[in-house]
């Protein structure tokens, strides 16, 4: 595990992001995949474009009926090393599964959570892309692209302060992602330094998501309902 969360910071951006490739091994991976689709169907929630599944309870905001997050999703002790949600631990786990074709919209996390959240890649890499909110000329809000990051399989994204409260973040519903030298910010710290090269020589070049994509969002939740029980 590396030491200093410094290291990999996304310095081509507001603050603050982090990007660290490889963050968890290929049998981490297997493991984990195993567990998602071995947890109960019950457990997926389906929306018109993806599936998901949420752990250790529903975000509300007079507080959220805390719920044990399983031991196989379990961060905690990596998190603290890095003391990303303070002294916390998180409590809330969201499983999003994209296959190829699918995304999410443009949407800020809000402010139910503690402002940073944790993002590891499974299966397949993404372009997770940010946006700000402006006016148009008529006064409607419309999101104005900033830029991208590419998220390879394994990795860790994290997202605290501005760029978790002011930026909005979403992935594009296609099977094919454009990469573009100008719009991919991350590219010195992609772990494969094929991939690197390619972003870095190449104005724009196709880049297929040939595999689904399971992506697991890390968060803390502060506000919890706690229900006195009378004896
Ligand atoms: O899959 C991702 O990387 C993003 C997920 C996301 O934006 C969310 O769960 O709110």
């Amino acid at each position: 595990m590396p030491g200093n969360l410094e290291h990999h910071r996304i310095t081509e951006v507001p603050d603050s992001a982090y990007y660290i490739p490889d963050f968890i091994t290929e049998s981490k991976e297997k493991s984990l995949l195993d567990k998602i689709y071995t947890a109960p169907i019950p457990k997926w929630t389906c929306l018109s474009n993806r599936r998901l599944q949420n752990w250790g309870g529903l975000p509300h905001p007079k507080g959220m009926v805390q719920e044990k997050v399983p031991d196989w999703l379990q961060f905690e002790d990596i998190f603290s090393e890095y003391g990303l949600f303070g002294s916390h631990a998180p409590n809330h786990i969201l499983v999003n599964e994209y296959k190829p074709g699918q995304g999410i919209m443009p949407h800020k996390d809000g402010p139910l959570y503690f402002p940073t959240v944790a993002t590891v890649s499974l299966g397949c890499q993404t372009v997770l892309n940010f946006y700000r909110n402006n006016m148009d000329i008529d006064q409607n809000t419309c999101n104005e692209f900033m830029f991208s990051f590419l998220l390879e399989r394994r990795s860790l994204l994290v997202l605290r302060e501005d760029m978790y409260i002011n930026y909005l973040h979403g992935i594009s519903d296609v099977e094919v992602d454009n990469i573009s030298r100008e719009s991919i910010k991350n590219s010195s710290l992609l772990g494969s330094k094929s991939l690197a090269q390619k972003v870095t020589k190449n104005d724009c070049f196709a880049l297929p998501r040939d595999d689904t994509r399971v992506s697991i969002t890390i968060r803390y939740v502060p506000k919890i309902i706690k229900f006195k029980f009378k004896t």
